[in-house]
C-alpha cells in the first residue's frame, strides 16, 4: 500500500476486546481497535480515500451509510463492490455527499453466527461537513448505542430472535464510561446513532429535553423538543440539549431492563458530583411527524410511480429464525424493480407482519409522505425509516443515482432470512 496523504484515512478490521465494564470483557471485531471505530469527518464533495485492511478470516465490506455514493463503493457486495477477502486490503476512493450525520459499519451476512456482522464492533460516525455550519453549539458529542453478547431465544409460536446480555453508550456500559462533562448554560449538539443489530432504542436525558434538529443527518423542517427520542436500527437523530439544569443527570434507555444491561451514560455538569439522578420521560410518545413541516402537503401527484412492497414472516420451522420475504419472495429470488432516471417513485411499505422492520434504501434519500391512516405529509427526508407492524408507511424518492441500489430491513437476521431486494436503473 502506498503512503496515505493527510487527507485519508485507513481503517483496520481486527478481532479486539471491547471492556464494557471491568466484569465484561467482549471478544468482538472493531474498526482500529476501539468501539465505535473512528470519527471520520469528511469535506462535502472533496475526493477522500479510505484505506481498509481487513485482518480477519472472512470476507468483509464497509457500507458508507446515508451517502449517494457509485455502487462499486457503496459497500454491499450485493451491488457490487467487491468484498475484502481475509488479510486483504481496499480502497475506497469517492467524494462524498450529502451533508450531515452519517455513519459507517460493517454489511455482511450473520445468519446464525451472532459474533458476525453488525453484532461486532464494526461501526462508526461519519460526519460530513457542509459548506456552511448551521446548528450553533458548545460541543460536539456523538453517542452510538449497541446490544452485546446476542442468544437466541424462542418465541411462544416456536421461532427465534436474537437477545441480549449486554448493552451499550460508546461501547461502555453505565456507570464505566467517561461521563458527558457539560457546563451550565452550554447548548450541546447530541448525535445520536442506533448501531444495534436489531433492536429499537428509546433514550432519554433526565432533567433535560431534547430540540431535535435532524433526522438520519437531514435537517428537520420543524425542531421541536421532547423529552424521548426512538431510534430503530441504522437511524440517526441530531438533537439540541440546553444545559440548564446544574447536576448529575443519566441519560439511558427508558425501559429499566436495558438500562440495567448497561445502556446508560452519566451526564456531570461541572462542580457537582453525587449520584447520578434518573427519571422517566413525561411522555412515552414518538412521532416522526412531529417534526415535518407545517404548510400543507402538496397532494399526491399522479407522475409519480407507485412500488409497492409488501412484507411478509414465514415460519422457517421450531429452533429457526423466520424467513422474510418482499412482495411474496425472499432474496436472492426477489423481484428487481427497475428504475428510470428522473422519475419519481412512492414505495409503498406494507407491513403485515408481527415485527416492526427498520427499513434501508441504499445511496438515496427518501421523503416520508404518508402513514397509515393519516394524511399527507411532507419535508422530512431520510434513508431508515421504521414500518410499524401492521401499518403502512409511503415514502418518495426521485431517481437520480444510477446504479444497483439494495433495499433491505436493517435488522441483522431480518436481512440475512431474506428481507432484501434490489433496484435497477434502466
Ligand atoms: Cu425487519
Amino acid at each position: 500500500m502506498g503512503a496515505l496523504t493527510k487527507a485519508d484515512y485507513s481503517l483496520d478490521i481486527a478481532p479486539y476486546s471491547l471492556e464494557v465494564s471491568p466484569h465484561h470483557v467482549i471478544r468482538t471485531i472493531a474498526y482500529n481497535g476501539q468501539v465505535p471505530g473512528p470519527l471520520l469527518r469528511f469535506q462535502e464533495d472533496r475526493l477522500v480515500t479510505v484505506a481498509v485492511a481487513n485482518h480477519t478470516d472472512n470476507n468483509e465490506v464497509v457500507h458508507w451509510h446515508g451517502l449517494f455514493l457509485p455502487s462499486d463503493v457503496d459497500g454491499a457486495t450485493e451491488e457490487g463492490t467487491p468484498p475484502i477477502p481475509p488479510r486483504g486490503q481496499a480502497h475506497y476512493t469517492f467524494r462524498p455527499r450529502p451533508s450531515g450525520f452519517r455513519w459507517y459499519h460493517t454489511h455482511t451476512f450473520a445468519g446464525g453466527d451472532l459474533k458476525k456482522g453488525l453484532y461486532t464492533g464494526q461501526f462508526g460516525f461519519l460526519l460530513i461537513e457542509p459548506r456552511e455550519n448551521r446548528a450553533r453549539y458548545d460541543q460536539e458529542v456523538f453517542l452510538a448505542l449497541h446490544d452485546w453478547k446476542a442468544s437466541l431465544l424462542g418465541n411462544p409460536d416456536g421461532s427465534m430472535d436474537p437477545v441480549y446480555e449486554v448493552s451499550t453508550i460508546n461501547g461502555r456500559m453505565l456507570g464505566h464510561g467517561e461521563p458527558l462533562r457539560v457546563k451550565t448554560g452550554q447548548r450541546v449538539l447530541l448525535h445520536i446513532l442506533n448501531s444495534s443489530a436489531t433492536e429499537v432504542h428509546w433514550i432519554t436525558l433526565a432533567g433535560h429535553q431534547f430540540r431535535v434538529i435532524g433526522l438520519d443527518g437531514n435537517p428537520v423542517p420543524q425542531p421541536k423538543s421532547v423529552s424521548m427520542l426512538r431510534l430503530s436500527p441504522a437511524e440517526r437523530v441530531s438533537t439540541l440539549v440546553e444545559m440548564n439544569n446544574p447536576g448529575v443527570w443519566t441519560m439511558g434507555e427508558v425501559r429499566k431492563h436495558i438500562m440495567a444491561a448497561g445502556m446508560g451514560i452519566v451526564v456531570e455538569y461541572a462542580n457537582n458530583n453525587g449520584k447520578p439522578r434518573w427519571q422517566q420521560p413525561e411522555s412515552l410518545e414518538w412521532n416522526y411527524l412531529d417534526f415535518a413541516a407545517v404548510d400543507p402537503a402538496p397532494s399526491f401527484e399522479s407522475s409519480v410511480t407507485e412500488i409497492p412492497l409488501v412484507f411478509e414472516s414465514k415460519f422457517a420451522g421450531h429452533g429457526a429464525m423466520d424467513r422474510w420475504t418482499i412482495n411474496g419472495k425472499s432474496f436472492p429470488d426477489t423481484d428487481v424493480v427497475t428504475l428510470h432516471r428522473g422519475q419519481r417513485y412512492r414505495l409503498l411499505f406494507k407491513n403485515r407482519s408481527t415485527n416492526d422492520h427498520p427499513v434501508h434504501l441504499h445511496r438515496h434519500i427518501f421523503e416520508l409522505r404518508r402513514f397509515s391512516g393519516l394524511p399527507e405529509t411532507h419535508g422530512i427526508f431520510k434513508d431508515t425509516v421504521l414500518v410499524e407492524s401492521g401499518k403502512q408507511v409511503d415514502v418518495e424518492f426521485t431517481a437520480n443515482d444510477p446504479g444497483l441500489t439494495l433495499f433491505h430491513c436493517h435488522q441483522q437476521n431480518h436481512m440475512d432470512e431474506g428481507f432484501m431486494m434490489l433496484f435497477r436503473y434502466a
